[in-house]
């Protein structure tokens, strides 16, 4: 998918995304939105995987840590053909395949999350049995700014290192936003830069809302004898305005008109591509 095509495919995902959230009157929205970019780049131009076959043995694994951020990942793998789009028009209703959060069963989904800070340590578990066995299968791991204020992911980082994961990838959604505040006014977590190299992985740093950037962070990922950081400086709620760096949308709780004005700004996006 060249960077035109990325482009239109992101906004479109982000209005069906938005759409999707509408019909369940709730969930979350500003760290989906800033991932959307990344997650589309990865599924469209970078992880090997088979919609029609989700358990191939040969495929890459993605795993989402911050498993809250499931709507991009969804409205991704229902385009993609993993399941039915019309899943979507379901989420968070009860007994449906897709809830707030995600589960292994939701066909591409290879990691139950929610609870933060334990989707390193699974990616850095199946990163070990991959070269255990030497297969060549990729692993991606996204996780957020917010779990790094966990201990957990802290040791799962150490292991990576130690270990010289050079399968897997650890892709940061550093938004500098969590629950109820800005991360750095919660809980400064940087120099994320200094710290990864300091644990032995191979760190990439970007914008995360750049095509190019994104392209050759990923070319020089997995060439080294260590794990891949790419540290994505996100915008959370990016592409509508009023959301964008507002850790008051980390979550949409049902506010009258939001969305309908999302999706007016985005489709002028949309409208302006073509
Ligand atoms: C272990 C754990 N503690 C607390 C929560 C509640 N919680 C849900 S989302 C969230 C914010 C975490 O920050 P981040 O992942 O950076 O969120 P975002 O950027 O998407 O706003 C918290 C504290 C949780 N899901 N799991
Ligand atoms: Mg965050």
């Amino acid at each position: 998918m060249n960077q035109q095509e990325h482009q239109k495919k992101v906004i479109e995902l982000k209005i069906d995304m938005i759409n999707m959230l509408a019909k369940a009157g709730q969930g979350h929205i500003g760290g989906p939105m800033g991932m959307a970019d990344m997650m589309v780049y990865l599924y469209h131009n970078y992880l090997k995987v088979d919609p029609k076959n989700p358990n191939w043995v040969q495929r890459d694994y993605m795993l989402v840590s911050n498993g809250h951020t499931c709507p991009i990942w969804y409205v991704v793998l229902a385009d993609l053909g993993f399941f039915s789009k019309s899943e979507l028009a379901n989420l968070r209703q009860i007994n449906s395949l897709l809830q707030g959060h995600p589960k292994v069963g939701i066909p591409g989904v290879e990691n139950s999350s929610g609870p933060l800070g334990h989707g390193l340590s699974q990616a850095v578990g199946i990163s070990l049995g991959l070269k255990m066995d030497n297969k060549p299968n990729k692993v991606v791991c996204f996780l957020s700014d917010g779990e790094h204020q966990e201990g957990q992911t802290w040791e799962a980082i150490m292991s990576a290192g130690n270990w010289k994961l050079n399968n897997l990838i650890a892709v940061i959604d550093n938004n500098n936003i969590q629950i109820d505040s800005h991360t750095s006014d919660m809980m400064n977590i940087e120099s994320l830069t200094e710290k990864y190299d300091a644990f032995h992985w191979h760190t990439i740093r970007i914008d995360g809302h750049n095509y190019e950037q994104i392209k050759q962070a990923l070319e020089s990922a997995n060439s080294l004898d260590k794990p891949t950081v790419i540290i994505c400086d996100n915008i959370p709620g990016k592409g509508v305005s009023f959301m964008e760096n507002k850790f008051e949308y980390h979550d949409w709780t049902g506010t009258d008109g939001d969305l309908e004005k999302s999706i007016a700004e985005l489709t002028e996006q949309l409208n302006n591509l073509s």
